[in-house]
């Protein structure tokens, strides 16, 4: 098993970005192998259970009152529909259902409902993640109670980008959360998105800030800008494609988290309906070996079922069944 490593410097990780993309994609997928079933991925589902209306000023969001998307707010959803949604999740083969809402946190009105969302999931046999954003310590205990297994908080980008993504809240805040989801034990989903005008500079401190956290996160989203028409960063992109990201740099991004967070399941997450077959083929490679199906991500279309069994027919590769190896992400000793 690879050595787990908490201690990456900001050079090493830029070296690894640095090399040749065969070396480093060679060295990814032996990484990957000596961790996970190489030809195995997750299937992860999506469903916002409070759309819109968010305070926030993310400025990649459909949802936040700042941005003109047409996303309509709703209130939060019904606990007999959001379990008639995991039930059809469970149906189309999905191991994870993860729930998103679109609050800066949420109000301690609101737990009551969310505990028994996560209970009534739970008991569907199905592994649960919620996104709810900003949490105290007794709110993460709270979920921690009801069974969540996983909590989704993304850091997004650097620590220097970040702040010209999002003025509402600050990068520490933000690690504030992910602190008081560790310590009330649920396993830490947390990652980030590409193509936002970021740097590659930024795309190093962003790999670095997950890479040296106490304890890896056990899920590591990886984003690609979905541009949503009336949000900044949408509307940026619309207005200068050329500012797109580059395919082979998002791969470069998927490897250097795979090699650095050799445990962690890494999530090819939102973006991919505009990604080719042999972009996402090279994602796997590198390493990702996670996905939301469906064909719906929060409030953006996604690839869809059908998209994703022809996908996995054509590369050979299988929905992960039951768990995972156990990862231990914690700091190994170092080998005598
Ligand atoms: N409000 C909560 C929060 O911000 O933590 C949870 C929901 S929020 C929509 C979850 C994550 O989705 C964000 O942190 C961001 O990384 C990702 N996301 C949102 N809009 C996106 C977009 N247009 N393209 C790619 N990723 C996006
Ligand atoms: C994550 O990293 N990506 C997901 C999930 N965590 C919550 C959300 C992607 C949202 C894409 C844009 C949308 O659907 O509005
Ligand atoms: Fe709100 Fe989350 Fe969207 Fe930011 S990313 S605007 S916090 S829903």
């Amino acid at each position: 098993m690879t050595q787990i490593r908490t201690d990456w410097t900001r050079e090493e990780i830029a070296d690894l970005f640095n090399l040749p993309f065969t070396e480093l994609l060679f060295q990814a997928a032996s990484v990957h192998r000596e961790n996970h079933a190489p030809d195995q991925v997750q299937l992860c589902t999506l469903l916002s259970i409070k759309t819109g209306g968010c305070p926030e000023d993310c400025g990649y969001c459909s949802q936040s009152v700042k941005a003109d998307s047409g996303v309509e707010a709703t209130k939060l959803m019904d606990v007999q529909a959001v379990l008639q949604s995991a039930a059809q999740a469970k149906d189309h083969g999905s191991q994870r259902f993860c729930m998103g809402a679109a609050w800066r946190n949420p109000k301690d009105r609101d737990m009551p409902a969310i505990v028994e969302i996560v209970k009534g999931v739970r008991e569907m046999g199905l592994e649960t993640c919620m996104t709810l954003g900003m949490l105290t310590p007794k709110q993460a205990d709270m979920l921690a109670e009801a069974g969540l297994d996983y909590y989704n908080h993304n850091i997004d980008s650097s620590p220097e980008y970040y702040e010209r993504v999002i003025t509402t809240r600050t990068m520490d805040e933000r690690l504030d959360t992910l602190e008081n989801v560790r310590n009330s034990g649920i396993n830490v989903c947390s990652g980030g998105i590409i193509g936002m005008g970021e740097t590659r500079e930024d795309r190093v401190g962003f790999v670095h800030t997950l890479a040296t956290l106490e304890q890896h996160p056990e899920s590591v989203p990886v984003n690609a800008l979905v541009p949503v028409k009336g949000t900044v960063l949408g509307d940026m992109l619309h207005d200068t494609p050329l500012a797109k990201i580059d395919d082979i740099e998002f791969v470069r991004t998927v490897a250097v988290a795979r090699i650095t967070m050799p445990m962690s399941m890494v999530r090819l997450s939102a973006g991919r309906e505009s990604m080719s077959d042999a972009t996402q083929a090279l994602c796997f490679m590198a390493g990702a070996n996670s996905i939301f199906t469906g064909d719906k991500l929060l409030t953006a279309p996604n690839a869809g079922d059908d998209s994703d069994a022809a996908l996995f027919d054509r590369l050979g590769m299988t929905a992960l069944q039951g768990e995972e190896p156990m990862r231990a992400c914690k700091v190994a000793e170092p080998a005598e």
